[in-house]
């Protein structure tokens, strides 16, 4: 992407230890695709701009404030799940980003550790580091790994050694007492950890600000989902997706307040009756795997399909956003206690069993009035593509039909795919 005035950047990057020249070739390829996914599209939200600029700065101004934010003090910690709390990280000043990636970069160094059968989402983030373009990996005080499905689970044990300072949280197999005990303790330990890493203390005063910085910047994206049962729906599934990808990488108040003008927006344009499609379109739900960003390679398939999505069953979308932690306690203990309650309710195909996913699946449809599901998972992701065959079963049964789908970050099978979509799209017609 053309990030402002890259020149300004350029200095910043080379102390980052960026490869300047990767870099830039992978900027131009996301400028253009941010072009053909984003700008192409006719009659988006006014608001929306505030997240093309995000995007256009993404690896510009968002960095320079990380850094600036840790020239004053403040400490960095990259994530890869939602189960890692932002609330304790923001409870030592610190500062959360994602680090997960949706592109395909830097494949093959990455297969000089990682099996060719390991999904796209833990390719890509080694692929990102290890051909050095990934400002935010290069920024972070610490990285934070945790034990959920193998493939990262291992994947950390190369990964450790490749960035500044490591933390592995373990995790909870199972929706046991056995499993929130773990987790509880886990957390805890991360609680340390981040005072170590800070020199800062967590304090009732400030981990119930993070509660409630997070409870807000969830409850705006849950109303902005919230508006997508409306029909036409007000949005684009590509503009709604971006919007939580984005919640990953800004600034979580500003975040907030931007999403809210959003949501103003479109009670507007749900007032008006303006929709991103015509009233009757068919009406889909993704459900799966995280599409980090820049993963945007199913939804302009969808739409360009004659279709309209309306939700997200996946950890960049509600998978990551249900329930609020309460503010409620007076010690820290406590209110770590109410992280897990929130916490421990998130269901990730790497538990097992799993079945409130399915539940929830078939809430979500009902709200949004979905024709249809599509799952999405990425190849060899075990954990979403043996649990799809329930989805399947249980959805449908319920009379919502799914298509399953398994694909990864490279463009061979578009127009194989477009192909399924569309007989989809077609069937689910009303
Ligand atoms: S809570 S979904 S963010 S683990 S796609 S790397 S599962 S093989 S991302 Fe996830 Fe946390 Fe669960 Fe959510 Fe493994 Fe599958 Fe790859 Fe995945």
């Amino acid at each position: 992407m053309s990030q402002g005035n890259a020149t300004d950047y350029r200095a910043m990057w080379a102390d980052l230890g960026l490869d300047l020249a990767k870099h830039d070739a992978l900027l131009a390829a996301l400028g253009q695709m941010y072009q053909d996914v984003y700008l192409s599209q006719a009659d988006r939200p006014e608001s929306m701009r505030y997240f093309d600029f995000v995007m256009s700065e993404v690896h510009g101004l968002r960095v320079k404030e990380l850094l600036d934010a840790q020239a004053a003090g403040r400490r960095v910690v990259g994530t890869f799940c939602v189960f890692v709390p932002e609330e304790l990280v923001l409870a030592v000043d610190g500062i959360a980003v994602g680090l997960c990636a949706g592109a395909e970069f830097g494949t093959e160094a990455a297969e000089r550790y990682l099996p060719r059968n390991t999904c796209a989402l833990i390719k890509s983030f080694f692929g990102f580091t290890l051909e050095k373009v990934c400002p935010y990996t290069a920024a972070c005080d610490l990285v934070v790994g945790e034990n959920t499905c193998d493939g990262k689970k291992k994947s950390y044990e190369h990964f450790g050694g490749m960035v500044k300072r490591f933390y592995l949280m373990d995790m909870p197999q199972m929706k046991s007492t056995a499993g929130r005990a773990l987790l509880t303790g886990e957390y805890r330990r991360f609680a340390s950890e981040l005072e170590e890493l800070s020199g800062r203390e967590v304090t009732v005063e400030g981990l119930r600000r993070g509660i409630k910085t997070i409870n807000a910047k969830r409850a705006a994206i849950r109303r902005l989902n919230q508006l997508r049962a409306a029909d036409p729906t007000p949005i684009s599934g590509r503009d709604a997706l971006l919007i939580q990808q984005v919640s990953f990488y800004d600034d979580p108040v500003r975040f907030t307040g931007s999403v809210n003008a959003v949501c103003d927006e479109l009670e507007r344009r749900i007032a008006a009756r303006q929709g991103t499609a015509p009233a009757g379109r068919p009406r889909i739900l993704i459900s799966g795997c995280p599409m980090a960003v820049p993963n945007w390679k199913l939804p302009p398939i969808v739409e360009a399909a004659g279709a309209v999505i309306v939700g997200e069953e996946s950890c960049i979308g509600m998978r990551g956003l249900r329930n609020e932690v309460s503010t409620e306690g007076d010690t820290v203990a406590g209110l770590i206690e109410n992280l897990v309650d929130r916490y421990f309710r998130i269901d990730c195909a790497t538990f097992t069993p799993n079945p409130e996913r399915i539940g929830h699946i078939r809430e979500m449809a009902e709200e949004l009035g979905a024709d249809g599901v599509i799952h999405y998972a990425l190849q060899f992701c075990s954990p979403y593509q043996i649990e799809s065959v329930k989805v399947e079963e249980q959805v449908e049964r319920g009379g919502v039909p799914v298509l399953r789908i398994d694909t990864d970050y490279g463009s061979e099978d578009v127009e194989q795919l477009r192909t399924r979509v569309e007989a989809f799209v077609e069937r689910i017609a009303r």
